[in-house]
């Protein structure tokens, strides 16, 4: 197992201090935004984590092997690689078997955060159940993973582009509670309103921090996830953002994409249909997760919560 997983320096030297670390995913890298912005926003994030107390750890599969934590030069060759795979929990020990080289979804990527013992995870939206999926079936296995593995993700939302109300069934299913922050309203991603109330609601990282240990201490395994609503002056309101997704998902149709292809077709589709906005609110909203996600991380590692991060 541990020739399966390495360690960057800054996270191995974390790790020996016991410093809070933040998972970061890199499938928003290699598929959510283009060359150059998404080296750009890549950096950015890890140093939001580090300003606010804790250490970065972008999780990526490079030569078949899991790495937590990536230097400057591999974050550059990911950022500009081409056909790069992306890697769900169905794929990521092929891609260890194969040697290859991957990104990883939320999916992916809070596994190999559960294996590191990272217990904080942000990212910018999750995958969750598509419009159509009563025919097409297609329902991302973030939504599985967040019921199963043991990580606090803070996203913005589920992804506007999706059907919000069947993905918060699905959660609801998996049992996943899904914690809005500082506001009653269900965020969705480019957008503060969805017009769907959050299940769940707490105002501060610590709040989050003891729901976290409470959950742990009778035993109960899979993700906490945490809701953050984009900054208001970042934010593309939710009627407006409703033209693009209908006109993003019929393309997406007419297009017939399907599987994997069907979240970065639909997400290049909104970036050219809102003249590059939504790029500029979806780089804001991760960096305000990552913000948050420090937080948390610098609560749970107070001296009475150790445990909460113990490492395999
Ligand atoms: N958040 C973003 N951009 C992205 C993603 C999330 O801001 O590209 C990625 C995540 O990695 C998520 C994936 O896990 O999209 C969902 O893909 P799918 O719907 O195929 O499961
Ligand atoms: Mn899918």
């Amino acid at each position: 197992m541990t020739s399966l997983l390495s360690f960057s320096d800054e996270v191995r030297a974390a790790r020996a201090a016991d410093r809070p670390v933040v998972a970061l995913e890199s499938t928003i890298i290699t598929h959510g935004m283009p060359f150059p912005k998404n080296r750009e926003t890549a950096l950015l994030v890890e140093q939001t984590v580090r300003d606010h107390g804790a250490v970065p750890a972008t999780i990526a599969v490079l030569d078949g092997r899991i790495r937590i934590g990536l230097d400057t030069n591999e974050l550059d060759a990911l950022a500009q690689a081409e056909c790069v795979m992306k890697l769900s929990r169905a794929d990521l020990a092929f891609a260890l078997s194969q040697h290859r080289t991957g990104s990883t979804t939320v999916a992916a990527t809070m596994m190999a955060a559960e294996l590191a013992g990272i217990a904080v995870f942000a990212t910018g939206g999750i995958g969750g159940v598509h419009r159509g999926a009563e025919t097409s079936f297609d329902i991302s296995a973030d939504l599985n993973e967040l019921g199963r593995t043991n990580v606090i993700t803070v996203c913005a939302g589920a992804k506007a582009i999706l059907d919000i109300p069947k993905t918060l069934e699905v959660l609801e299913t998996e049992g996943v509670p899904v914690v809005a922050f500082a506001t009653d309203e269900l965020p969705a991603f480019w957008s503060r309103q969805s017009g769907i109330k959050a299940p769940l609601r707490l105002d501060s990282a610590a709040e989050l921090a003891r729901f976290w240990r409470t959950r742990r201490a009778i035993g109960q395994n899979g993700a906490i996830l945490v809701a953050n609503p984009v900054p208001s002056e970042d934010e593309i309101p939710a009627d407006e953002m409703a033209r693009h997704i209908e006109a993003a998902n019929r393309a997406a149709a007419e297009h017939g994409v399907s599987g994997k292809q069907v979240t970065p077709f639909l997400l290049a589709r909104i970036l050219e249909l809102t003249g590059g906005r939504s790029l500029a609110t979806n780089i804001a909203l991760v960096r305000n997760n990552a913000l948050l996600a420090a937080q948390i991380a610098v609560a749970l590692s107070a001296p009475a919560l150790k445990g909460s991060q113990s490492a395999i």
